[in-house]
């Protein structure tokens, strides 16, 4: 028989089967691990590098932990109908195991992948496993490294009879908020991860926004420690999250090599591994604008290109930073920035889900995924619970724009919004998401746009026809343009 090793003893409860069987041992890997076994589920663990394993049930005595060395040997650990979380890198590695364990489950066996899969791959795989006898779940798990451990969002995509199967143990380890779990079953095959690409998508929105106050905050002369202290005072606040909270907490550590901010030592080059892209090119394909997500990963694709940067700052010339006469006024004005450019990227991030869910027929609940954001994952925020209730109380909102609070809130600070974004602009400090963000929000309070004159133009060169406001609506007309010559 293939090696278990067992912190029971030698042979103690071989023949006791596992609950739940995890597979890669990374930094989730582990910590879901501990999380489930913490609730009193015995768990089997597998790696590919068996050292892993065995370091990991090395470290954790005590713990109702079943190591194993080959996969044959794990699957036999495990009670039927089995229950195996992938959390391997993302792609083909997820592939390549679910390869290696079809011959050896059996029918009713459940694999649930938790990694950030694209989730079209979730689709294929899902419909690859039920032809095969075997039920799937796509799982996205937001939190990081803390998350896992000590209660991660879970956003679990499938049969919703295999979701009620894993439903205690998902329960029993996501987040808590207000006595709820923050896991529910988003709806069939890949809406799951798709959520979960959605949620990585305000991520980077989320993000790049506090980036933005903080270049101008910097800009104005404030100093980290004095940063620091603005974000944590926005942390008590409206604005309170995890992201505004960490970015304090960021700013206020002290590299103990210089005894600088460590923040200021940092090279300004970020680093991304392809679900903000996913958002992109899914919103491109449905024709929705998320233009402030956009904005968040084109900024870091800019920021990677460091070289050419440091080279145009010597060609390229821009307005003298003068932000001195309004360094009074500017916390409370970025702090409206910031607010309101949030909510208008949470507003086009579900906007772009109420799209897919409807095409796909997901029957997505926009209300209870923010709900389970609220705790857990690294976009929970104090304002989820007002999107919650936007959608409570009017399923079929439109634009999370229009909903009574968000209303009131985006009239309140746009004012301040607008004023950010110019000294900004005046001032040559790039603000792309704050300005993306206004911009969607004039355009979408429009009641007439400059496309009367883009239909004109497309009609000049391509006799595409147009509508007239002065006619029914679908009738359409095409004028005899002048030549042009040359
Ligand atoms: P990684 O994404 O770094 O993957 C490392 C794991 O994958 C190791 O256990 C490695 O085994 C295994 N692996 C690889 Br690589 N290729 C394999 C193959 N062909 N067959 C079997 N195993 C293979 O781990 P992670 O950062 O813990 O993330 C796991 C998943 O969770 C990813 O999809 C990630 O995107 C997602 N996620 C991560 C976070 C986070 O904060 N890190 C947050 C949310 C979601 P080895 O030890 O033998 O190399």
């Amino acid at each position: 028989m293939a090696a278990i090793h067992n912190v029971f003893g030698p042979r103690a409860n071989v023949t006791m089967k596992s609950d739940f069987g995890l597979i890669g041992l990374a930094v989730m890997g582990q910590n879901l691990v501990l999380n489930v076994e913490s609730h009193g589920f015995q768990v089997s663990v597998f790696n590919r590098t068996t050292a892993v394993t065995d370091e990991f049930v090395a470290r954790h005595p005590g713990k109702k932990l079943v190591g194993a060395a080959t996969l044959e040997a794990f699957v036999e650990s495990l009670a039927t109908p089995r229950k195996i979380q992938i959390m391997v890198k993302a792609g083909a590695p997820v592939d390549a195991v679910i390869e290696q364990l079809i011959p050896l489950l059996s029918p009713g066996d459940i694999v649930i992948d938790g990694g950030n899969s694209l989730y079209t791959d979730t689709e294929r795989r899902d419909a690859y496993l039920t032809s095969k006898g075997l039920r799937f779940i796509g799982a996205g798990v937001s939190g990081g490294e803390e998350g896992a451990r000590k209660g991660p969002s879970i956003m679990p995509g499938g049969p919703l009879s295999t979701w009620e199967v894993m439903k205690p143990i998902f329960e029993a380890i996501s987040a808590k908020v207000d006595g709820e779990p923050c896991v529910i079953h988003i709806g069939p095959g890949g809406a799951g991860h798709y959520v979960k690409m959605i949620h990585n998508g305000i991520e980077y929105g989320d993000m790049q926004l506090i980036c933005e106050a903080y270049s101008l905050f910097k800009a104005a002369g404030f100093t980290t420690q004095e940063m620091a202290a603005i974000f944590n005072q926005w942390n008590e606040g409206e604005l309170q999250s995890y992201l505004i909270q960490i970015t304090g907490k960021a700013l206020e550590q002290v590299d103990a090599e210089t005894g600088k901010p460590i923040v200021e030592l940092i090279l300004d080059k970020a680093g991304q591994k392809g679900t903000g892209q996913w958002t992109l090119l899914n919103a491109a394909e449905n024709a929705v604008v998320i233009s402030t997500i956009n904005a968040a990963v084109e900024a870091r694709v800019l920021s990677s290109q460091k070289k050419q940067r440091v080279a145009a700052s010597k060609e390229l010339k821009g307005p003298k930073v003068d932000l001195s006469p309004v360094k009074a006024q500017l916390v409370a004005k970025v702090h409206d920035a910031l607010y309101a450019s949030k909510v208008i990227s949470y507003a086009q991030g579900l906007d772009l889900m109420k799209t897919m869910g409807e095409k796909k027929g997901w029957g997505l609940d926009l209300g209870r995924i923010a709900a389970i954001w609220r705790g857990g994952c690294i976009i929970r925020a104090r304002f989820l619970n007002r999107i919650t209730d936007a959608y409570r109380s009017n399923p079929q909102l439109t634009n999370l724009m229009l909903d009574p609070f968000f209303k009131e809130l985006l009239n309140r600070t746009q004012q301040n919004w607008r004023e950010t974004v110019a000294l900004a602009v005046t001032n040559g400090i790039p603000v792309p998401a704050f300005s993306a963000s206004l911009g969607y929000y004039d355009s979408y309070r429009s009641e007439r746009l400059s496309a009367n004159l883009l239909q004109a133009q497309r009609d000049f060169f391509g006799a595409h026809t147009y509508e007239r406001i002065d006619k029914p609506e679908g009738t359409m007309f095409h004028t005899e343009w002048p030549e042009v010559i040359g």
